[in-house]
Formats: structure tokens, sequence, C-alpha cells
């Protein structure tokens, strides 16, 4: 094999941790004054700066910039000209302690493809400014512990910009000259630049009110285009039961007498939380039960909240720098979750939670970008909004709420609040605080924060006279830069189960500390079934030999849902690793596919469980999960081991999944857990199904898509179609086409669909699909949808031939000079060579090497390639 891996790069900028310094200067007020216009916006920004006491006392304030031309530079009002560049950043020394830094500068708006700073969105202004976007605007210490009070000026054109936002309180507004109009704003709260926010365009509200506990009454509005203000309603109904809910669970109350969303489509993330004006991909905000799924249903309510969330956890609580982005970003998604299994079925909330982490987190931590939730290094931050830092970052502090109870961990995070409202805090803050409030000793729990791998577990059972011994294993893998790890805080809960009466006798918290442990149980005249990390108390993987006897039993008889959930995964899983590595022989495999089928047909007929959750427990294993089990794995053998599974299911138990799609289907459309419960199973019989009977499948789906009056159920008639040859298939999409050519969002589903399809020729439909006139490149949306469906489709992106690593890699290259975060965010798929067969990690390998030699590319895309190739 060729050494590609060196190919010669650049050397890059690291920034440090360890390096951290307070700012020399920091900038208590700041004015700004834009004069819009979508391609050459004037921006003046006057910042009154002190000199920081806690600060090196120097007279340089370095003000950084990003591609920004100063058009002149005034102290306390007199033109300036000592001052000098360096690099994008702007450097002047100043002779007292406090003085007004005045600076113009033009941007153009409509240049910006980047989508970060002020840019332009279908003929609409708005920013994006974290993490490092506001220096695209202004020269300005572009650092969250450089906290300011901004006041805001924006004038325009009315007719292009009716509608001028900011943060905080409007103040005044009036008519300009020529047709134009202008707005001010002031927000109260001293916040970081990356929580600015300015929208100006043609929008319309939809609006309500929230009261608050002390009686505060709250505006909230949320901004969309005119025609789109139908489909706002549960985006609404989130936000005001998010404002409840952190009221009543975490006692916070909002602070501002009004509270905007503006929907953006063209946005590279999710979502942002600037103060008081949130600014939303649309996709989080726009739905009507004809055209979001129950799960985009779900993402709105948890991403609303999410942001709101942020108001206390990152913006009256802000990071002292990046490395402690999980501090707001761990502790905020703990809080969705938390707030979104209270508004459902906890349960199901857990189990989904469950499955994006180690979808997506666990393959982070295992490949060569694992860092740990509190990086130490990076050279392009926009690359550390990961899995790992979110929801690992979560599962991190839910742990600290089993260690200490809810009523304790209130307390600390009541403590927390209180000690560093209006502060740039660090995790070690947060700790510290929940030790002090909760009353834990946290000391050795920080590794959490240091030691980057997902932490094996190896637990042995061992049952003499009426005595269980349960010892347990824990290793932490080697990361790069991290060869040497030290035992970490696991709290487990853990039940044993007597197999004759189906119970156990309470749970215990294991809560392992060392190497090895070992935990003694007395009273058990047989050996008990084995129930461990129940709930998922901890982001651990385990490794013990429970037998598919056990698994059957617990997947019945488990008295958490979790754990029930964890026995059937963990049947499948054993099941498919042994196939897939070639360890069974023909009569093994039978046995497994009976014993599996035998515990699917009991889920089936469970009359005590709910739908939604009969639903989690038919869902098998994911490829990727499966993958993640298997050294040098085939993705090619993964694929189709568990493709011949699903048919055999699908044939087995052909007469129950056609009774379930039938009972599901006279359920009729509404939001209630029982109905969409049955929209959820009604996918899951189609998919069995379709595995075991292609041509009457594709009947009965194409039904399912006739008379569905939603989009849940059609979009998995059409998802099932996409994936079977016949005319059923080509028929569906062109109607789902046409019928919704006008909406952006759900033309993302139609490409999504394609791309994600078990199809054998998704590949093909790929390729085609990215020179149909609806595909753009400066769209995020549009992107993802075709290109992250195809990268999370393993059928297709790990064709042997390892033209699906090509179409990433020309993906990658021509995305870059567009969008490089946006392209940096499929380099991760390339990187995972290590871990598969030696062909295609050669071709990956080789496709990465080609990225890394291409010149030009964005400090994204080059340290996720140089990671990647190295790690
Ligand atoms: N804080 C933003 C993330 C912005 C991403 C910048 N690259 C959304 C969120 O986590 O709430
Ligand atoms: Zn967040």
């Amino acid at each position: 094999m060729n050494d590609l891996s060196h190919t010669p790069l650049a050397p890059a900028e690291v920034v440090l941790r360890a390096d951290y310094r307070p700012p020399a200067w920091l900038v208590p007020e700041v004015a700004l004054d834009f004069t819009l216009s979508l391609d050459a916006t004037r921006v003046r920004s006057a910042l009154k700066v002190a000199k920081n006491p806690a600060g090196d006392g120097g007279a340089l304030l370095r003000l950084n910039g990003d591609g920004l031309v100063a058009q002149a530079v005034l102290v306390d009002g007199q033109p300036h000209n000592d001052w000098r560049m360096d690099g994008g950043d702007l450097l002047l020394d100043l002779p007292g302690d406090e003085h007004t830094v005045t600076i113009d500068t033009v941007v153009n708006p409509t240049a910006n493809t980047q989508l970060s700073g002020l840019y332009a969105s279908g003929g609409m202004l708005c920013t994006q400014c974290e993490a490092e976007g506001f220096r695209r605007i202004a020269f300005f210490p572009d650092r969250p512990d450089v906290l300011s009070v901004y006041s805001v000026r924006m004038s325009g054109d009315k007719a292009a910009f009716p509608v001028l936002l900011s943060n905080g309180n409007p103040v005044a507004s009036g008519a300009g000259e020529g047709g134009t109009h202008w707005a001010e704003w002031h927000d109260p709260w001293p916040k970081p630049s990356y929580l600015f926010a300015l929208v100006a365009g043609d929008l319309v509200a939809a609006r309500d009110s929230f009261v608050t506990r002390s009686g505060r009454k709250v505006d909230l509005a949320i901004y969309v285009r005119a025609g789109d203000e139908t489909r706002t309603d549960h985006a609404m109904r989130s936000l005001i039961a998010s404002m409840a809910w952190d009221e009543e669970v975490y006692g916070r109350e909002y602070d501002l007498d009004l509270f905007n969303i503006v929907a953006v489509s063209d946005f590279n993330a999710g979502a942002m939380e600037n103060k008081g004006l949130n600014v939303f991909n649309t996709r989080y905000i726009l739905a009507d039960p004809e055209t979001a799924t129950d799960a985009d249903y779900d993402a709105i309510e948890g991403v609303v909240a999410h942001e709101y969330f942020h108001n206390w956890s990152g913006n009256r609580v802000t990071c002292r720098d990046w490395f402690q982005l999980s501090l707001k970003e761990g502790f905020t998604v703990l809080r969705d979750q938390q707030f979104s299994a209270d508004r459902g079925s906890a349960p199901v909330k857990r189990i989904e939670d469950v499955r994006v982490l180690r979808a997506a987190q666990f393959p982070e931590d295992s490949g060569p970008l694992a860092h740990p939730i509190r990086p130490d290094s990076y050279q392009e931050i926009s690359n550390f909004y990961t899995a790992t830092v979110y929801n690992k970052g979560a599962e991190v502090i839910r742990m600290m709420t089993v260690l200490a109870g809810p009523e304790r961990f209130r307390k600390g995070t009541d403590l927390y609040f209180e000690r560093h409202d209006g502060e740039a805090a660090t995790c070690e803050d947060f700790v510290r605080a929940i030790e002090d409030g909760a009353g834990l000793d946290l000391k050795q729990f920080r590794r959490w924060y240091e030691q980057a791998g997902t932490p094996r577990v190896d637990v042995v059972m061992a049952h003499a006279g009426d005595t269980v011994t349960l010892t347990c294993t824990q290793t932490v893998p080697a990361t790069p830069g991290q060869p040497n790890k030290q035992p970490m805080v696991i709290p487990l809960r853990t039940a044993l189960f007597d197999r004759a009466s189906g119970r156990h006798a309470g749970e215990h918290l294991l809560v392992l500390t060392e190497a090895e442990q070992s935990f003694t149980f007395e009273g058990f005249a047989s050996a008990p079934a084995l129930s461990i990390n129940r709930g998922f108390s901890a982001p651990v993987s385990i490794q013990s030999a429970v037998s598919a006897q056990d698994l059957v039993f617990l997947a019945q008889h488990d008295d958490d849902p979790f754990a029930r959930y964890e026995a059937m995964q963990q049947l499948v899983v054993q099941h498919l690793v042994a196939a897939v590595e070639g360890r069974l022989t023909g009569e093994e495999r039978d046995a497994g596919r009976t014993a599996i089928g035998d515990a699917v047909a009991a889920i089936l007929g469970d009359s005590a469980l709910d739908d939604l959750m009969r639903g989690e427990l038919l869902i098998l294993p994911g490829e990727a999960y499966l993958a993640e089990q298997i050294p040098a794995v085939d993705p090619g053998k993964v694929h189709d081991e568990r493709e011949a599974l699903k048919g055999w299911l699908g044939q087995t138990l052909k007469d129950q999944w056609c009774a379930l799609h039938d009972r599901c289907t006279a359920v009729p459309y509404s939001l209630s857990a029982e109905a969409r419960g049955a929209r959820k199973l009604k996918t899951q019989a189609l998919v069995y199904l379709a595995a075991a009977d292609p041509a009457e499948t594709a009947r009965r789906a194409s039904a399912q898509y006739a008379a569905a009056d939603n989009m849940t159920d059609g979009q998995a008639a059409l998802m099932v179609l996409a994936g079977l040859d016949g005319p059923e298939r080509a028929a569906a999409l062109a109607d789902f086409h046409e019928r919704f050519a006008d909406n952006m969002l759900v033309i993302d589903k139609w490409f999504s669909l394609q791309a994600g399809s078990l199809h054998p020729h998704a590949l093909d439909h790929v390729k085609a699909l990215a020179a149909h006139p609806a595909f753009t490149l400066t769209n995020p949306n549009r992107v993802r949808a075709l290109y992250m469906a195809f990268a999370a489709n393993p059928g297709a992106f790990h064709a042997a031939s390892g033209e699906g690593y090509r179409m990433i890699t020309d993906l990658i290259l021509q995305l870059d000079p567009i969008n490089g975060n946006v392209a940096a965010r499929f380099v991760p798929p390339l990187g995972r060579w290590r871990k598969v067969e030696p062909g295609r990690a050669a071709l990956m390998r080789g496709e990465l090497a080609r990225i890394a030699a291409a010149p030009g590319l964005s400090r994204d895309v080059r340290e996720q390639v140089t990671r990647s190739l190295e790690g």
C-alpha cells in the first residue's frame, strides 16, 4: 500500500486549552450601526474598551477580523493611524485605561456563501456568529469571555427589509430618506459577540405570549416567510412549554420582555440561541401534518427547547473559551432530553437518545477524531461541535444526576447559576458547583472531561452457594494523543432477576472506580439473570457473556424499559456479529434466528406494551453500530447479514406483520401517543415485509402512500418503495415531487429517501440527483439531504469499487470553497478507514490523501483530513 498519509500539509495553527490567558482589554459597551444592503452593508462599530484588571496590563488591543478591511479607525473620536494588521486581525496600542475605538467596514452579505457572519438568504439578511462569525462583521475581541452591552442601529430600504430585528428590546424606529427606515435595539444583558444577531427582511410573525411565574408578560414571535405562518403552531407550543418547564424543573425564568425566533432556509446548523433573537433552520420550525413527520415534530420540540434553555445554560452563564463548549452544550442537551422525556414517553426518549449516541458518538470515540468532551486543542473550533461535546457531554452530566439524585442535583445547578450568573465559566466551575451544591466528591469523576474513548466494562458473574459475585473490569481504550488511561467513575444501575418469579429484589447502584472490582450479593439459591447498566446509567460498552436464553428472558421480563430494549439489541448483535465473522454453523444460525424470532413474536403479542415502546423493541441494531463491534469489518457483509435476518423475520412472521399493518392502518391520524405508535409500527411492518416479499409489499406500500393523509405515512411508504424495483417506485417518487415541488423541506426528504434507500442502484441515483435542477451546493439542507443520507447508507457508500468514497471526496472538494464548515462534516465517514477491511480501507485512505493534496483547503477540512490520516 502506498504511504499516502504523509502528504505534506502546511503547518496549521493549533490553539491549546493550556494557553488560555484573560483578555488584556474588556469591552463593556458596544454600539453597532448598520447601513443595510444585500451586497454592501456598511458597519460602524464603536467599542468602549477598558483595560482588564485581570489582564497582562499591556497597551496592545487585538481586534479579531476575518476578511475585513478597516475604512477608518478613530480613537476617542479622533482619526488614528497607528494601527496595523496581523493576518486578519487589527492591532492598536492604546495609551490609557479607557478609550472608545470606532471602526468602519463594509461587508458583502451576498458573497458570503460560508453562511458565517452577515449573509443573505433569499433576499433577507441574517447573521450566524457562533463560534467565530462576528469577526466577519466587525473588528472585535471575538472571544466568549469578553461580555458587552450591545446597542444596535440599522437602517435600510423599507420595501426590501420591512422587518428589522436584533437582540434585546426595541428602543426606537422611524422613517428615513429615500424609502428607507431604521430601528434601534438595546440588549441590557452583557453578552459575548457570538450571541449577537441581526435579521432584516420581508417576514411575517406568528405571535403569542407567556407570563412568567413572577408575572412578567413576554411577547413571543416566530418570524417566517409569508405563507409559512400557518406552520408555526407546533414550534410556538413547544416554546411556551419550554418556558414553563425551565421554571418548574430548574427554577429558571425568562429575562426580557420579548422572545423572537426567525426561521431561515440557508443555515449551517440546526438553530442558534442568540440572546432574545434565536435564528433557526426552517426545518426546526415549520410543521403541519401534511408536510412533517412525527420525527420532525419531535425534533422541532427538542430544538426549540434546546435553544430556549440556552438562555440560562449558555447565555446568562456563558463559556470562558471554546474548550468549555460542553459546559453549555452538554448541559443544554441534557436539559432538552429531560424536557422531551417529560413531554412524551420517557423510556422511548431514553432509547432514542442512546441510539443516537451509539450511532454518532461511539464511532467518533473509536476513530481518529476522538477527543474528550473538553478538548485540549483545536485548529478550527467549528470541527468540535460534535456528538462527543454535545451528546457524550450530556451523558456525563446525566451520570451526576444518577450519583446525586434529582433533588441534590438541582441544588448543584441552583448553586451553579447563582455563582456564575453573568460570567464566562468553565467546565471546572460547573463540576465544583455540583460538588458543593449536591454534596458529591467528583475528584476522580473529572476524568470524564479529560479522557476520550468509550470505556469498556467486562462483567463476569459467578454463583456459588447462595452468593452471586460480579467482577467488573474496566478499560478505557487508547485514543489519539492519549495512549494511557486511568480508571473512570462508572455508575451502573443493576438488578439480579430470579428466573422463576421474573422479579428482582431491588436495584443496586454499583459505582466502579477501579480497574477491577467485585461486588457480592447474598440470597440467591440459583444463578440470577443479570440486568446491568439499566437506563444506560453510564455511556460505556458492557461486555458480558449473557446467554441468548437470558436475553430472551430479560427482553420479556425486565421492568426497566431500556434494559428490555438492550436485551433485544444484544440478542441480535450477538447473532449478527457471529454471522458476519463466519462463526455460525448452519444449525447455530437456525437456532439464533429462532430465538430472535420467538422474542419478536412475544413483543408483537405482548398486550401490556404501548405501541411506541413496541416499536423500539422491534428495531434492529443499525449497521454502523454492528460494524463497531467487528474489527476490520466488511460493511458489505454486515449489510447482507442484517438484510437476510430482516427478510427471515419478515417471512417467518408474515401473517403477524400483515395483521399489525392492518390494525395500525385503522387508527386515524392524530398526534396522540396511540396514533403515533400505530404509525411507527406500520412503517416497521412494511420494512420487514419488504425484505421478505418485495412485490407484494410494493403494492401494500403503494396503497399506504395513496391513502396517506399525513407525512409520516406518506414518507414511510415512499421510503420502502424507494428501496424496491417496479412501477410503483417511479410513480410514487414522481407524484411526491410534483405535489411538494414548492416546499423546500419536503423536497429535501425526496432527495434523502432516494440517497438513503436500500435500492441496489442507490449510488447511481445519487449521481443523477446531483444533476437535478433542484440540487444546489449553496443550501446546506439540500447538500445534507442528498449526501449525508448517502454517506449514512452503508450499502451504497461502502460499494466495494470505492465509488461511494470517490463521490464524497468530490463533494468535499467542490463544496469546500463555498462552505468549508459544511464540507468538513463529510470527512468523518471517510476517516473510519482503520475500522474497515483492508481493501476498502486503502480506497478510503486514498481519497483522504486526494483531499489533503488539494490546494487552498479551508482550515475546517484541512484539520479533519489531517487528523483522519494520522489518528
Ligand atoms: N450553539 C449553536 C451551535 C452553532 C454551531 C456553530 N458552528 C446551536 C446549539 O447548539 O444550540
Ligand atoms: Zn446548543
